[in-house]
């Protein structure tokens, strides 16, 4: 099982979600050439022997409750429905602390999806839905103009160092192929893309020349290679691009822009749409899950929930119910840019429209005044959302709107929503979420410095900054940090009222009020300094 445990000097020890995959294992080395242990492929042999035989097939599924085992049913939905427990339902059931069955139910409800390619074997099952924590996807891949095959793995290495519970590769230039292969291979959580932008390269960049013919064998080559899930956008449609017309920003999706752009040459519906019931087949075979895309979604304040956006939604839900129909797993994706006031009203929109099923949302962003720090203006946002109930936040990093984020980019973004993650999973409640802040917050009070790095999201930076200022190692058992000094560390100050309450047997309030007068004393006396020379400290 994929823990991070983290062993306290109290002798304590506490247990972290950790999406890093073997890599961080010191047991464990890899080569990217050769790429992650397969570890789901007896699962999934299993399987396909169980389906290839008689009735009570899919073996390696247990049936839950007394169910009954069909045979043929390939996808993760098509199990849950069935009644029937996969390997990986019940992986994910442990790595999130819930029954089996409830993961079960879940996914057989739509509300929650499980995101994993057959010929992804290398990835550690993961569940994306509003009753389980709240998920984070980074987004990396090359451009045309910038960077390496090597430094797109390295990124995704990386981005799950720090915790992405998923990647998309968003590569456009040259060597997609070969640097998704890298990729998958390589790494243990669900990879997700956008295959259009494959399918416009193979056309020379003319989205005029696109057809039906060479999007649908873009999806099958990346179905074979592991994709886990994919951005599809067919909920452009031709009669919703007028829509955008007076909008201040337009059409701002990359996908949506494609799309809108091959309508109105053809003047004809969006092939996606038109094809859906096939694309549907061809993403079951795989069990690959749809992110069906928000090519309209808003791309600043001012197009916040505009008509554009919400008609596209309501497509996105008429599609929902197609592919669920052939049982195959989808999840909604959302803005984008949209304030504060409008974000509740976009969960509660996409619920009803789209019947429950997982939200995904970039960011949103709640200002547009800001570039250069929109994983900040966008964590405000994806911190509200996940707690009205989005099930995967897709980062933002600082470099949006402004070129292609390096590594440092990439850990800023991740960082910061994983934060908003958390936060959202205390705000509702996620039993198990607040163990960690409780461990951290005693860490902190007994100044237990190393203890506090080693469970913050970010240790090297939480010690750098301590020890920028503090740098000599007794500073690590230290009962004050350079905030405030020894004499005025509010900690160490409670912790003096709380053993001069139990010594004079006085209760906290009385406490407090002689132990302050006390304190006061102390600094007038000492000449009234906050800032004491190292020396003394
Ligand atoms: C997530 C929610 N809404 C959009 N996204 C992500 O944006 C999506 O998953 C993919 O990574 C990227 C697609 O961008 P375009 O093509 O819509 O701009
Ligand atoms: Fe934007």
């Amino acid at each position: 099982m994929p823990m991070r445990e983290v062993a306290l000097s109290t002798g304590d020890r506490v247990v972290l979600y950790d999406t890093s995959g073997p890599r961080t294992d010191p047991a464990v080395s890899v080569d990217v050439r050769v790429g992650l242990p397969r570890s789901r492929t007896v699962w999934i042999a299993e399987r396909d022997a169980g389906d290839a035989g008689a009735a009570g097939g899919s073996a390696g599924a247990r049936p839950a409750g007394g169910g009954v085992g069909v045979s043929g049913a390939t996808t993760q939905l098509g199990l849950a429905r069935r009644g029937l427990i996969s390997p990986e339902m019940e992986f994910v059931a442990v790595r999130e602390g819930v029954p089996a069955e409830t993961v079960r139910a879940e996914i057989a409800a739509g509300r929650a999806v499980l995101p994993v390619n057959r010929n992804h074997p290398e990835s550690e099952p993961m569940i994306i839905g509003r009753e389980f924590l709240v998920k984070i996807n980074a987004n990396i891949g090359n451009s045309a103009v910038a960077s390496s095959i090597e430094e797109e793995v390295d990124k995704m290495v990386w981005a799950t160092r720090w915790g992405a519970d998923t990647v998309m590769d968003l590569s456009t230039g040259r060597d997609i192929h070969r640097t998704r292969e890298w990729i998958i291979r390589n790494s243990p959580v669900p990879v997700g893309t956008v295959p259009i932008y494959q399918a416009l390269e193979k056309v020379d960049g003319k989205a005029v020349d696109l057809t039906w013919e060479v999007y649908r064998d873009t999806v099958i080559e990346q179905c074979e290679q592991g994709v886990d899930y994919m951005t599809v956008h067919a909920g452009v449609l031709l009669r919703h691009v007028p829509l955008t017309a007076r909008r201040r920003t337009g059409i701002v999706s990359r996908g949506g822009a494609i799309l809108a752009a091959w309508c109105l040459a053809h003047h004809e519906e969006n092939f996606l749409y038109t094809h859906f019931a096939e694309l549907c087949e061809i993403l079951r075979a795989y069990d690959v899950t749809f992110s069906l895309g928000d090519g309209l979604r808003p791309g600043s304040i001012a197009d916040a929930n505009d008509a554009a956006q919400l008609a596209e939604l309501a497509t996105l839900g008429e599609l929902t119910s197609l592919a669920w129909e052939h049982d195959v797993q989808v999840m909604i994706e959302g803005p984008g840019h949209v304030p504060m006031n409008k974000i509740k009203e976009n969960v509660e929109l996409q619920r009803e429209l789209c019947h429950d099923a997982p939200f995904y949302t970039l960011g949103p962003l709640t200002t547009d005044v800001a570039p250069g720090y929109d994983h900040i203006t966008s964590a405000i946002g994806a911190a509200m959302i996940g707690w009205f109930g989005t099930a995967m936040l897709c980062y933002v990093t600082p470099k949006e709107h402004l070129g292609l984020p390096d590594r440092e980019d990439v850990k800023a973004g991740v960082i910061a929503y994983k934060i908003a993650a958390h936060a959202a999973d205390l705000a509702k409640g996620h039993p198990g979420a607040q163990a960690w802040d409780d461990a951290l917050s005693d860490a902190r009070f007994d100044f237990r410095w190393n203890d506090q790095f080693h469970l913050s999201l970010d240790p090297e930076t939480a010690a750098s900054y301590h020890d920028e200022t503090l740098p000599a190692a007794p500073a690590r058992s230290a009962h004050f940090c350079s905030m405030c000094g020894p004499h005025f560390c509010s900690m160490k100050i409670t912790r003096d009222v709380r053993e001069y309450a139990a010594v004079r047997g006085i209760g906290d309030e009385l406490a407090l009020a002689e132990g302050m007068r006390e304190k006061s004393a102390e600094f007038v006396s000492g000449g009234n300094h906050i800032y004491l020379p190292l020396a003394d400290v």
